[in-house]
């Protein structure tokens, strides 16, 4: 995780007195985010003010079941569950996690975290930590041996993981680049320094200058486009095609929520499709979102070890959120969303167009068929594809996701990441492979320049509910089978298995042809098959890192692209609540090791998305965006192509 150099968050305070609350998992307005923060300033806590930190802040959830009774009686009687609140704090070095209940405007409790691992920096704390160097002596006599201009330089932090040793607090590694020339500040990166920095108290802790290396040259490092717009064809839909009410998206077939917080960024939530034949919505899905990343770089040199990031943890994804330019990051039919959450200092901050929604007609067909055999006739037919995307873009430092969800007609839900933006670069000596001897962990794609070797794996949180919470998830092995009495002599055919507990539910993927779904056992349709959703998976990538590598055992979820827990509402974050310097002993793989019942329960599915990238020539000095995904789609969940009306 890299700090976004500039905040394009929009400070900013809200005096707003109501914002229409109308689904329970509606996220923290402004108002209540003000009122979270008063509570605690009030609270036993006040002592600690203005000293004191906030590092999450977000809606504590109301119980699955009384949210999920809530919506079914809607018009009907059933009180709108609790507002509450979660934050966790830091205070005199100390981690608290408070619980706000809203509707009585109290702190209901306070609780000492001590574990291993801390919460996610805040934006501030980042800040100072990367300006500390420019006032360090040692720091200017480095850049001045280096002939270069202090006040071109520009320090960024980066979180430092977790190498065996005993954490006694926390702390960030300090990176420099060269602003000079250019306005791709990743660009020039000044090589061979280490320093650390320690946050509370917040001050360099160690200072290394090891070598020195050629500061790439500025020239041709300019990612902004010329002539932007020229060659854009803008699409001229006026009607977005679907409603929205507050945070609520009715489409097509689907009605689904759209949340946005501080960690996750975009949140889906109790999306359900209108079955046309019984006129009745039938829940998909419950709550998805990412729920972790690790991007660990393939470099073990000491300047670059360190480097195994989780943002979502470790920062945020909400955090990270750009605001969407029109017509650039959306088409001009799309209709806009803002993100709230608070600030390091628990104020409420607005990312302005944070999340976008529009109709896509890409060209594709949904479904076609031309008929031959009808003596005299040619008979065709086919509906165009008409989806609804839903998307944001988390600019991590260098790297952007850009992340969609889609909709479609058939009932399919298409979860796609797109990776832009720019690769994280080291200085060499090099201006051509022919002079190069030693390992580089990396490619050389541009003169002095390395991009080094790294991973990208977004881990998905699904929580699905087909036609209900007790679910089970069956796997389908194509197995070839010998033919009897038949000229063939062979033919496959599907063997299912239902996974029974956690431990059968972890999936490596690629070694054998296998279909995936999550189906709910109690329900059939008219013919008698289990209605259920497949996953389509995309092209596999799992960590290549060695179990007993330090970021491996912090990311061991990343060893397969496949888990399923049973459902607890505290289960989310993949990598563990905690992660910047956690140690492992939290999240999926910890969950999964309970090896808890998963048939007919109610159960998570959790996909990882994996990227191995060694950088190309093309990847600089931007990096045109790479796509990979996968797809929730029915199996059996309709009685026949919910597309086709008659
Ligand atoms: C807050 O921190 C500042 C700077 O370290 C210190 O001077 C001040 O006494 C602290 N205030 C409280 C209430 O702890
Ligand atoms: C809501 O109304 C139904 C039917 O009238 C009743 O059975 C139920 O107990 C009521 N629930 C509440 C919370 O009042
Ligand atoms: C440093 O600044 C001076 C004065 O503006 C300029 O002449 C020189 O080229 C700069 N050096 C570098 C390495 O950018
Ligand atoms: C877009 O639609 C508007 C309203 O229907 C129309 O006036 C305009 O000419 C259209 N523009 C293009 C480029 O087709
Ligand atoms: C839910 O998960 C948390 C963290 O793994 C655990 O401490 C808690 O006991 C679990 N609750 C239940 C009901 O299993
Ligand atoms: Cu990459």
């Amino acid at each position: 995780m890299k700090i976004p150099f500039l905040y394009l968050v929009v400070l900013l305070q809200f005096f707003l007195t109501s914002y229409g609350l109308n689904h329970p998992l509606d996220p923290l307005t402004p108002t209540e985010i003000n009122q979270v923060r008063l509570v605690i300033q009030k609270s036993h806590l006040a002592p600690y003010f203005p000293n004191i930190t906030f590092h999450f802040l977000d809606l504590d959830e109301p119980e699955k079941h009384d949210v999920l009774k809530w919506m079914s009686s809607r018009k009907g009687n059933e009180t709108f569950p609790h507002r509450r609140a979660k934050v966790v704090v830091r205070a005199k070095g100390e981690t608290h996690e408070l619980i706000v209940d809203l509707g009585t405007s109290s702190l209901t409790s306070d609780h000492v975290y001590t574990g291993h691992g801390y919460p996610p920096w805040t934006a501030i704390e980042l800040f100072q930590a990367a300006r500390l160097p420019s006032k360090y002596p040692k720091f200017k006599d480095s850049i001045s041996r280096r002939g270069l201009n202090l006040s071109e330089v520009t320090c960024l932090p980066f979180t430092i993981g977790w190498f065996g040793e005993h954490v006694r607090s926390r702390a960030v590694k300090v990176s420099c680049f060269y602003r000079g020339g250019t306005t791709s500040i990743f660009a020039r990166p000044i090589g061979g320094l280490t320093i650390l920095v320690g946050m509370e108290p917040l001050q360099i802790t160690q200072y290394v200058d090891r070598y020195r290396t050629p500061l790439p040259k500025a020239e041709g490092t300019d990612f902004r486009a010329s002539g932007q717009g020229s060659t854009s064809v803008p699409c001229n839909a006026t009607d977005a095609g679907f409603t929205i009410n507050e945070h609520e998206v009715r489409w097509a077939n689907w009605k689904f929520h759209v949340g946005f917080n501080a960690r996750a960024g975009l949140i889906i939530s109790t999306a359900s499709i209108l079955d046309l034949e019984t006129k009745k919505f039938r829940n998909v899905l419950y709550r998805g979102h990412v729920s972790e990343t690790f991007v660990p770089y393939m470099d073990p040199t000491i300047e670059w070890y360190y480097r195994t990031f989780m943002d979502i943890g470790e920062f945020g994804f909400g955090r990270s959120a750009s605001s969407l330019i029109p017509l650039t990051d959306c088409p001009s039919n799309a209709v806009y969303m803002d993100g709230y959450m608070a600030g390091g200092d628990g104020l409420p901050q607005q990312v302005p167009n944070a999340i976008c929604i529009f109709q896509r007609y890409a060209g594709d067909i949904a479904w076609r068929h031309t008929e031959i055999g009808v003596p005299g006739k040619v008979i065709t037919s086919g509906q165009p594809e008409v989806t609804l995307v839903v998307r944001m873009v988390a600019t991590v430092g260098n790297y952007d996701y850009i992340l969609d969800w889609e909709f479609k007609q058939n009932g399919a839900i298409k979860l796609n990441v797109g990776l832009s933006g720019v690769v994280e670069m080291k200085g060499v000596p090099y201006t051509n492979q022919n002079q190069i001897f030693e390992e580089i962990y990396g490619n050389l794609v541009a003169d002095n320049t390395i991009a080094n070797n790294h991973d990208h794996f977004l881990t998905y949180y699904l929580d699905l509910d087909i036609d209900g919470s007790k679910n089970s998830f069956v796997k389908g092995n194509l197995k070839r089978m010998r033919a009897k009495h038949s000229p063939r002599k062979s033919y496959w055919r599907v063997v299912t298995e239902t996974a029974k507990t956690e431990a059968e539910a972890r999936i490596n993927l690629g070694s054998h042809p296998t279909e995936f779904a999550i189906v709910n056992p109690n329900k059939k349709t008219k013919l008698g098959n289990n209605v259920g959703y497949g996953l389509i998976t995309g092209q596999p990538a799992a960590s290549l890192l060695s179990d007993d590598d330090y970021p491996q055992i912090r990311a061991a979820y990343t060893k397969y692209q496949i888990w399923v827990t049973s459902y607890n509402k505290s289960e989310r974050w993949a990598g563990g609540f905690y992660a910047d310097r956690s140690q492992g002993d939290d999240g999926l793989a910890a969950w999964s090791s309970k090896d808890r019942k998963i048939t007919n329960e109610d159960i998570v599915l959790w996909y990882t998305i994996g990227l191995h990238h060694s950088p190309v020539q093309e990847d600089f000095p931007v990096m045109s965006t790479l796509n990979s995904g996968f797809e929730l789609r029915p199996a059996n969940f309709f009685e026949r192509n919910p597309m086709h009306k008659q």
